[in-house]
């Protein structure tokens, strides 16, 4: 049966520092072309609807974590910790891949950045669960410890404000639209990116929460992955709406 490698989990984790540091200098100049700022001419034989898209590419972060909790022999009772963090990382998944997807009015998704999400998916979620499941130590009373409740309360904060302004966007469209209108309300009063803000609050509560090599990392991922595409956005909605707040920011409150 499966056990702890120190190394696997340093191989991983640095590998997964590389992919974002590359994402940084792919993504600061260019955005990730998916959404509005996918090239018109693309062929529409080269995407999925955003529900499939959406459903399939996020899936793997769920299942993979799920079944190494479940499949685990003898099964990690002690600490309950692990178990919590776990289900935390895989009830955010959850609602990524079977409630997010069910209710989006996103444009059709290209096959090519699906295929590597899918594969990111995989990867990140053998990640963070391996580590969770089979390497991780915490003492009896990790729950009570600072580190702990703040990093959780961080992740629901982020949680909440990320499904919030997610819900806020899809409000923009009636079905079947796919224009764009300037977000209002929530947090996006004062940046253009709030659901990404939600969105990296919540993996460095989580990071804080396991105070693992691991997640740190993936936090670091998720910044360089989405921070650069709220600077897009924000650029994209300078440019097309004259009427755009002037006081918003891009993605941190007052700040940037
Ligand atoms: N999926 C994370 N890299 C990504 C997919 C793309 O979960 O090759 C990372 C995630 C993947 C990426 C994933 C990993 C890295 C990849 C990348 C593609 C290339 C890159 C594979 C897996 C890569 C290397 C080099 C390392 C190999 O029509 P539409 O879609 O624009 O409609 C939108 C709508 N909307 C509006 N409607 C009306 N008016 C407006 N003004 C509107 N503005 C937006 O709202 C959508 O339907 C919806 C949301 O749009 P948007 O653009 O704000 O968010 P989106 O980027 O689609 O993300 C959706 C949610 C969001 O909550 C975000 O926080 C979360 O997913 N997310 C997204 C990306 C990554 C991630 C989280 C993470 O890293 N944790």
């Amino acid at each position: 049966s499966m056990q702890c490698v120190p190394g696997l989990v340093l191989a991983l984790s640095s590998l997964l520092g590389a992919l974002a540091l590359l994402q940084l200098s792919l993504y600061l100049r260019v955005p990730s072309r998916y959404g509005k700022h996918e090239e018109r001419l693309c062929r529409p034989r080269g995407r999925l609807p955003a529900r499939c898209a959406w459903f399939l590419q996020e899936l793997p972060s769920f299942l993979v974590p799920a079944l190494l909790l479940a499949l685990r022999s003898p099964p990690r009772l002690e600490p309950l910790g692990c178990r919590l963090l776990c289900c935390l990382f895989c009830w955010h998944y959850f609602y990524r891949s079977f409630i997010y997807p069910f209710f989006t009015r996103g444009r059709p998704f290209p096959l090519q950045l699906l295929f590597f999400g899918t594969l990111f998916c995989i990867y990140n979620g053998f990640l963070q669960g391996y580590y969770l499941i089979y390497c991780a130590e915490y003492p009896n009373d990790w729950c009570t410890d600072i580190r702990f409740t703040s990093g959780l309360l961080l992740f629901l904060l982020g949680m909440g404000i990320n499904i919030h302004s997610d819900l806020l966007l899809r409000q923009l469209r009636k079905p079947g639209e796919v224009i764009y209108k300037i977000p209002q309300g929530g947090l996006f009063t004062y940046v253009s990116g709030a659901n990404y803000f939600g969105e990296i609050v919540e993996w460095f509560g989580f990071a804080i929460a396991t105070w693992s090599l691991p997640a740190f990392t993936f936090a670091f991922f998720t910044l360089c992955c989405i921070g650069p595409r709220a600077y897009h956005h924000h650029r994209y909605y300078l440019k097309t709406f004259t009427d755009y707040p002037k006081s918003r920011k891009a993605l941190i409150p007052f700040v940037f």
